[in-house]
C-alpha cells in the first residue's frame, strides 16, 4: 500500500470540513494568521495601498503595511485526519463590506482578531457575527511593544457576553493560531448544542 492510512486495512477517512472566517480591522494580522496554518499555499490578493486608496485606508498605527488585501485570504488547515478547516480571511476596509454575507454563508464560527492598540478596528465584525449569530472567538494577536491587557479587561472594552473565548496569540505562530482555530471549533460546537437544547426544552 502506498498510502499510510490504507496499510492497517481501514478506509481512508472522509473528511469532514469546516468553513472558519478570519476577521478583524485593517492590518490586524489576517493575512499572517492564515498564511501561517495554511497547508496550501494561500491564496491571496494583495494589492499595493495606491495613492487613490489612501484616504479611505487608515495606515496611521500600522507600520510597515504597504500591501492590503482587496479580495480575501484563502487557506486550508488539517487539525485531524477527519477533521479539515477552511479559512477565508474577510477584508477589513469598510468598503468591502459587501462581500461579508456571501462569506459566511455557511459559515461554522469566526475568529476575529484584535490588536489591543486599536480595539475600536474589530468592533464592526463583533457587532457583525453577534447580528448574525454565528459563534465567534476574539483572537488578541499579542504584536510586541503592545501593552498586554488581561482578557477580561478585552472583554469588557469589547462588550462580549461571557461566553465568548478571548485568546491570546501570535499570528505568526502555527501552534497559537491552530489553538485559537479549535478554539472556534469547540465553541461553535458547545454555542450548537446549547442552541439544540433551547429548541427542544
Ligand atoms: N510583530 C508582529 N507583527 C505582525 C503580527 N501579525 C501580523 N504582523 C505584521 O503586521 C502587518 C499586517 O499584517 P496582515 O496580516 O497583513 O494584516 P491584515 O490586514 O489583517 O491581513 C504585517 O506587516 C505583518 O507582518 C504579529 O503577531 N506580530
Ligand atoms: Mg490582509
Amino acid at each position: 500500500m502506498i498510502f499510510g492510512r490504507s496499510e492497517r486495512g481501514k478506509p481512508p477517512v472522509e473528511p469532514v470540513t469546516l468553513k472558519i472566517l478570519v476577521a478583524g480591522g485593517f492590518g490586524v494580522g489576517k493575512t499572517t494568521l492564515v498564511g501561517a496554518v495554511s497547508e496550501i499555499r494561500p491564496l491571496r490578493t494583495e494589492e499595493l495601498l495606491t495613492e487613490a486608496g489612501r484616504p479611505v485606508d487608515d495606515t496611521s498605527g500600522v507600520e510597515g503595511k504597504h500591501t492590503t488585501t482587496v479580495a480575501m485570504d484563502f487557506g486550508r488547515i488539517t487539525l485531524r485526519e477527519d477533521l479539515v478547516l477552511y479559512l477565508f480571511g474577510t477584508p477589513g476596509q469598510e468598503r468591502f463590506w459587501f462581500m461579508w454575507d456571501e462569506l459566511s454563508e455557511g459559515a461554522l464560527g469566526a475568529v476575529v482578531l484584535a490588536d489591543t492598540r486599536r480595539l475600536e478596528d474589530c468592533f464592526a465584525a463583533v457587532d457583525y457575527f453577534e447580528r448574525r449569530s454565528i459563534p465567534f472567538v476574539v483572537g488578541v494577536n499579542c504584536f510586541e511593544g503592545a501593552v498586554r491587557y488581561p482578557q477580561d479587561a478585552v472583554r469588557q472594552a469589547l462588550d462580549l457576553d461571557e461566553d465568548v473565548p478571548v485568546l491570546l496569540c501570535d499570528a505568526r505562530d502555527r501552534a497559537s493560531v491552530k489553538e485559537v482555530l479549535i478554539g472556534v471549533v469547540e465553541h461553535a460546537m458547545a454555542y450548537a448544542a446549547e442552541r439544540r437544547q433551547t429548541i427542544t426544552t
